[in-house]
């Protein structure tokens, strides 16, 4: 399945005038459309290999037919979404869900299709068929150092496989933690982990990072030993500077203030990445926006405002990380990332959006209403047009989901790979 140039243009033309009528009236309105439309088209967001197949939960999983078989198929579909928004280009692999068998095959395959790899993620939250030592009790922490060795060892086994792909950074994020009280000796499991990341940062390329992604609770629900942001700081700084700290939005206690962590981490240039996704409740992996728009855009406000997306261009060493992690149960794994995509470029533009003049003035006032105002003035502007303008400039659809189904991608997908298939990794 391929969409192409002729699919788009059919596309644009129907939407043209409205288009035009929309982006007309937003280009009066603010001052800045160009310079926005310029950051936009820069912009790119990983995908995570294992969001093109439908997400399940622990009580069942349903599968919506012509999911990806195999990490070829997967590379497709992030192509196609790719093509779609012009705005997904990177594509990020979990080992060992998705081991590539001919690494310059797949890398070549990746290139033809216009993406790159992202940051590679280890797995030590399962046990593998065919693997010697359990992770039952934790894997970087656990008190037997054989099975730290083992853990260690899948590391650098990623940093391998990713090198090979051309991917600059690894991803760490560990379910080792506590169920009960008195389990665990939290400063023991604080220095195994250490320790273990040691050996792991020690195997790093000069020009790799290693991401610490930390998570409040579950699967451990007494104590994680990477909780909370100020854990993951602490091992990023005594490991040194290739390490960073990496915010999942989902990974937080209810209610957390992430745009101010945001805002710290920056400011100690210690913050990775992201992995975006909303919730309601804990980490419930929804579409990017879906629950929470306003707090997207208050989390893009710090990174506009911490300068942390001017180096967010493609195949830049100093960006920051920015990936979707979202899966759930219920829509077109790709329609859901269409939306994402789109959820997170219309938050950045509307962050491009702020007077931070006017902003700084009114802080400095204590002026807490101007300070309001000017926010949601931002967030309240349909920036929308000016979205699928810079996709438009890039030879995309104005309305990609719109897109997607006229062509019927999915029908497509279901007739080449089958009703009944399951994606990798699940
Ligand atoms: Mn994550």
């Amino acid at each position: 399945m391929k969409i192409t140039p002729k699919h788009i243009e059919a596309h644009n033309q129907v939407h043209w005038a409205h288009q035009v009528k929309r982006l007309d009236y937003l280009t009066s309105e603010i001052n800045n459309a160009e310079a926005i439309l310029e950051k936009l088209m820069d912009f790119q967001v990983a995908i995570p290999s294992w969001a093109l197949g439908t997400g399940g939960t622990r009580f069942g999983r349903y599968p919506g037919g012509g999911e990806p078989r195999s990490l070829e198929e997967k590379i497709e579909d992030v192509g196609l979404l790719h093509a779609l928004n012009r705005s997904s280009g990177a594509i990020s692999l979990h080992i060992p869900w998705d081991i590539p068998k001919d690494g310059e095959a797949i890398k070549q395959l990746a290139a033809s299709q216009g993406l790159r790899f992202d940051a590679v993620n280890s797995n030590t939250f399962q046990d593998q068929d065919n693997q010697v030592l359990s992770y039952k009790f934790g894997s970087l922490q656990h008190v037997d150092k054989a099975v730290r060795r083992q853990a260690v060892e899948h590391n650098i086994e990623v940093i391998k496989q990713g090198e090979a792909l051309g991917s600059e950074a690894i991803t760490v994020w560990l379910s080792d933690g506590s169920c009960f009280p008195g389990q665990l000796n939290f400063r023991r499991a604080f220095q195994n982990t250490l320790e273990s990341l040691r050996e792991i940062y020690a195997a790093l390329p000069k020009h790799w990072k290693m991401f610490i992604e930390y998570k409040a609770y579950e699967p451990n629900f007494y104590s994680m030993t990477v909780g909370d942001w100020g854990q993951s700081l602490l091992y990023a700084n005594k490991l040194g500077g290739q390490a960073y700290t990496l915010v999942d939005l989902g990974h937080h206690l209810p209610n957390a203030n992430i745009e101010q962590i945001v805002a710290l981490l920056l400011m100690e240039g210690k913050l990775g990445g992201f992995h975006f996704n909303d919730s309601k409740y804990g980490d419930d992996d929804l579409t990017v926006g879906s629950i929470r728009p306003y707090q997207l855009f208050l989390i893009f406000n710090e990174l506009v405002d911490g300068g942390a997306l001017e180096s967010a261009i493609r195949n830049s060493q100093s960006a920051i990380s920015l990936m979707i992690d979202a899966s759930h149960n219920v829509k077109d794994p790709l329609e859901d990332l269409v939306q994402s995509v789109e959820a997170i470029q219309v938050a950045y533009a509307q962050a491009l959006l702020v007077d931070r003049k006017a902003l700084e003035s009114a802080q400095l006032e204590n002026d807490a209403v101007r300070c309001q105002e000017i926010l949601q003035s931002a967030f309240r502007t349909d920036v929308r047009s000016l979205v699928a303008e810079a996709r438009l400039r890039l030879g995309g659809p104005l309305e990609p989901l719109g897109l997607f189904r006229e062509v019927g991608v999915r029908k497509e997908l279901i007739k080449e790979r089958g009703l009944k298939t399951l994606a990798t990794g699940f």
